[in-house]
């Protein structure tokens, strides 16, 4: 059984957080990966206070393990989903997109475990700094939003500057990338794109699909010149976003030809305009399965790695 100081700190079974993905990570979702013995996330994306509310009683309803909400800090909501998750008295909060150090002391003053992502040494080192309880190290592999830094590179130099415990995120998808995880400091992982395919994951079944049949080179990244690059599957929109960053459009028309593609893609299912933001490792996941089953087959694909790492060693 492959266990951690994350799994004493929350009162977890497994090492494992579901990412909160943006239009996809729902209560239902997140009461499925924490009945498996992970960490289920609910994400705010760009939803009101009412919507996250509303996922929070939903999860509470269906599990009594301890669940998490991620607040994506670059959404107008931020505000009014931070104040939510203290009157709900969420287990623990998880941050994207941004600095949360404004909320910091309010989340801990209500007993939340803040756990940040960190793109950086020097967000780790802050986030340390103003008494976060644990780390997300998270790389250029995830889908979504993504910093400079692979998870390769990323994850040990922020082990190195805090004894907080560190979970690797971006590039994760099966027990090799959670021994790797481990080796490399982590004490734990976030996986995103693999929850995708999951039993309970209320998406659309073209979503999915996209999923299944993705390959190594399936995605892209845009919005770098916008100064949020985003990675997601190549698609005619992704594609036409990608060729317009080089062209002479202006920034705000750029802007706004990425609005609301997340809900056409999670939501509709449309294969030419929607959003279908995905990790590298999309072209890994090839199976759809209960929640429970990709927690546990993650850690316990992981024993047998660790067990025969002595092997080399001579
Ligand atoms: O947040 C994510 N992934 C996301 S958020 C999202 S919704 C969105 N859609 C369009 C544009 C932008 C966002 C989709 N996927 N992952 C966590 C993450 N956080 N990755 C990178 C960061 C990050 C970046 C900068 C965290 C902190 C940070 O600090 C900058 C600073 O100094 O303020």
């Amino acid at each position: 059984m492959i266990k951690s100081k994350l799994c004493e700190l929350l009162g977890i079974t497994y090492p494992v957080f579901q990412g909160g993905m943006a239009w996809i990570s729902d209560g239902h979702l997140a009461a499925a990966v924490s009945n498996g013995g992970g960490l289920g996330i609910i994400a705010a994306g760009n939803a009101p206070g009412a919507y996250v509310r509303e996922q929070i009683q939903i999860a509470a309803s269906l599990t009594k393990q301890p669940f998490g909400v991620n607040i994506m800090l670059l959404s107008p909501f931020a505000d009014e989903v931070a104040k939510v998750v203290v009157e709900e008295k969420v287990a623990v909060v998880t941050t994207g997109a941004g600095n949360p150090s404004k909320y910091m002391k309010d989340w801990k003053d209500a007993g939340i475990r803040v756990i940040p992502v960190v793109p950086s040494v020097a967000m780790a080192k802050l986030m340390t700094r103003l008494g976060a309880d644990a780390l997300i190290a998270e790389g250029g592999e995830s889908g979504g939003h993504i910093g400079e830094l692979s998870t390769m590179v990323l994850v040990p130099q922020v082990c190195d500057v805090t004894d907080l415990p560190v979970l690797a995120a971006g590039g994760i998808a099966d027990g090799r990338g959670v021994a790797a995880a481990l080796m490399l400091g982590a004490c734990g992982v976030q996986v995103g794109t693999r929850f995708l395919v999951a039993e309970e994951c209320n998406i659309h079944p073209n979503y999915k699909e996209k999923i299944l049949k993705a390959n190594d080179l399936a995605t892209i990244t845009t919005g770098k010149r916008l100064g949020h690059p985003v990675r997601s599957l190549k698609t005619p929109l992704s594609r036409s976003l990608f060729q317009a960053e080089y062209s002479d459009i202006s920034d705000e028309a750029l802007e706004e030809m990425g609005v609301g593609k997340l809900a056409l893609a999670a939501r509709d299912g449309d294969l030419q305009n929607g959003c279908f933001l995905a990790g590298q490792v999309a072209g890994m996941v090839n199976r759809a399965q209960p929640a429970a089953d990709i927690v546990r087959e993650l850690c316990e694909q992981a024993e047998p790695l660790l067990k025969g790492a002595s092997a080399w060693v001579k």
